[in-house]
């Protein structure tokens, strides 16, 4: 197994403007490595990958010499379970009521970029190793090309990152969605058959790669987006999920060897929280070791000929002589979609005489599937047959599903969608069901259900 010959250090330095910057010769999008030196289209796996399909699990722990060892513990437990979840986010750069004060430094966000470093994953952007300054450390990560100078010409548009970017020679670095060159949208499959670091592959009349700056974001028509990989952050500000193109950087990697999803050597990720001690995987450390935050790397060649670099070691550290602000509110897992059907406000069976007053009404918490798309359904089983809620909120007689609504799932805090008079009403029992799936395919698959029972008497 080879050693790569140097180990690399990712900065999170801090500009006089208070703007910080993750620094160092590495870059996601972009990957650590990927260089002019290991190879542009190098990709770097976290620790454990062999080159075989596997379920990794990445230990990642405190060390039991760093200060604010207590205060650490809930933020970079959120930050491994961001990382786990790997929901891609917009609007996710918060800088006005996010529970912090304006003169520090949110650990979570900046815990939450370097565990990415520690993955495997580069910054987007040219930053801080680049060796340019401000807002030039915003172009898309590329090689100096040819000419051995960083062509930044910001196009039309004057905003730096964007697609009409003009780069000379320059070598892009940065993955991309062929289809879209937009760092934003997750496309379903992510290998080389849909995200390519080839300029002939971006969509017609884009000049050049795309990278998940706040700047770009706005004038693509997502406000306060950023890239958690893109390297900069300022104080009193958080930055705590994920966008699209972190996910899709991490997901290229999973494909495997192959740089193809779905064949045998792809891997799957899970990091689990070791606590405080000074042998997982990942360890974190505010030893003063960096400027202000920095995630050192070591790696080896997995496959030297297919450019494929395993991470062996990461050590985060941050330093003691910035205000830090410490999240003490631990992120609970988005759960699963709670749906519920209530008659007269009970969820129990309710016995009513005929004629008496009857209401039905669903709430519907769509938890970690919120924005999926799913169809949804309202199903009365009575003594004359099914019934269905049609889309204009009418019951029918059917014995095949008819669907009230196909849509993204929402919250819904309380939606009546009857109450009526039961007069002449056959007496019996009556169940209604109210069920969201897990897809929008027009087929009854009740994925997500809660039933309400309701008795007629005379
Ligand atoms: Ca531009
Ligand atoms: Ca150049
Ligand atoms: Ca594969
Ligand atoms: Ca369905």
């Amino acid at each position: 197994m080879m050693v790569v010959s140097d180990s690399r250090l990712v900065n999170y330095l801090i500009g006089m403007s208070a703007i910080i910057l993750f620094a160092c010769p590495v870059q996601s999008g972009v990957f650590e490595f990927a260089d002019e030196v290991h190879g542009v289209d190098t990709i770097t796996h976290p620790k454990g990958y062999t080159g075989n399909g596997a379920d990794l699990v990445i230990t990642v722990g405190i060390s039991p010499f760093s200060l604010h060892i207590d205060a650490m513990e809930v933020p970079v437990q959120n930050v491994i379970n961001t990382w786990n979840r790997l929901i891609p986010t917009t609007g996710n750069v918060l800088i006005e009521n996010n529970g912090m004060p304006h003169n520090q430094f949110d650990f979570e966000s900046v815990a939450l970029h370097e565990l990415g470093h520690c993955l495997g994953l580069g910054h987007p952007n040219l930053a801080s190793e680049s060796g340019l300054s401000g807002d030039d450390r915003n172009f898309t990560k590329a090689t100096r090309g040819a000419n051995n100078n960083f062509d930044l010409n910001s196009g039309i548009d004057g905003v730096v990152g964007s697609s009409d970017d003009l780069r000379g020679d320059d070598v892009n670095l940065h993955w991309f969605h062929k289809e879209s060159n937009n760092p934003f949208m997750l496309a379903r499959v992510v290998d080389i058959t849909t995200y390519s670091q080839s300029l002939d592959d971006l969509p017609s009349g884009d000049q050049f790669v795309v990278n998940g700056d706040r700047v770009v974001a706005e004038l693509m028509g997502f406000k306060n987006t950023e890239a958690v990989m893109q390297q900069g952050i300022r104080s009193g500000e958080t930055r705590r999920t994920l966008t699209a193109d972190d996910i899709a950087t991490l997901r290229l990697a999973m494909s495997g060897l192959d740089r193809l999803a779905g064949t045998s050597d792809d891997y799957t990720i899970e990091l689990r929280y070791e606590g405080i001690t000074d042998t997982a995987d990942i360890i974190f450390e505010f030893d003063n070791q960096a400027s202000f935050a920095a995630c050192e790397i070591t790696g080896n060649y997995i496959d030297l000929e297919r450019r494929h670099i395993v991470i062996t070691e990461g050590h985060i550290s941050l330093n003691t002589n910035f205000s830090w602000f410490f999240n003490d509110e631990l992120v609970m897992e988005p759960l699963e979609p709670v749906v519920t059907i209530s008659a007269n406000d009970s969820l129990d069976t309710v016995v009513l005489t005929q004629g008496e007053d009857l209401t039905l009404a669903v709430t519907l918490d769509p938890g970690k599937n919120a924005g999926n798309q799913a169809d949804y359904w309202v199903k009365a089983a009575t003594p004359l047959g099914d019934f269905w809620l049609d889309g204009q909120l009418q019951f029918r007689s059917s014995d095949l599903p008819i669907r009230v609504f196909g849509g993204a799932l929402i919250d819904l805090s309380e939606v009546v969608f009857l109450n009526v008079r039961t007069t002449g009403w056959p007496l019996g029992s009556y169940v209604v069901t109210f069920a969201v799936d897990d897809n929008l395919d027009h087929v009854f698959d009740a994925t997500f259900q809660n039933s309400v029972t309701f008795i007629i008497d005379p």
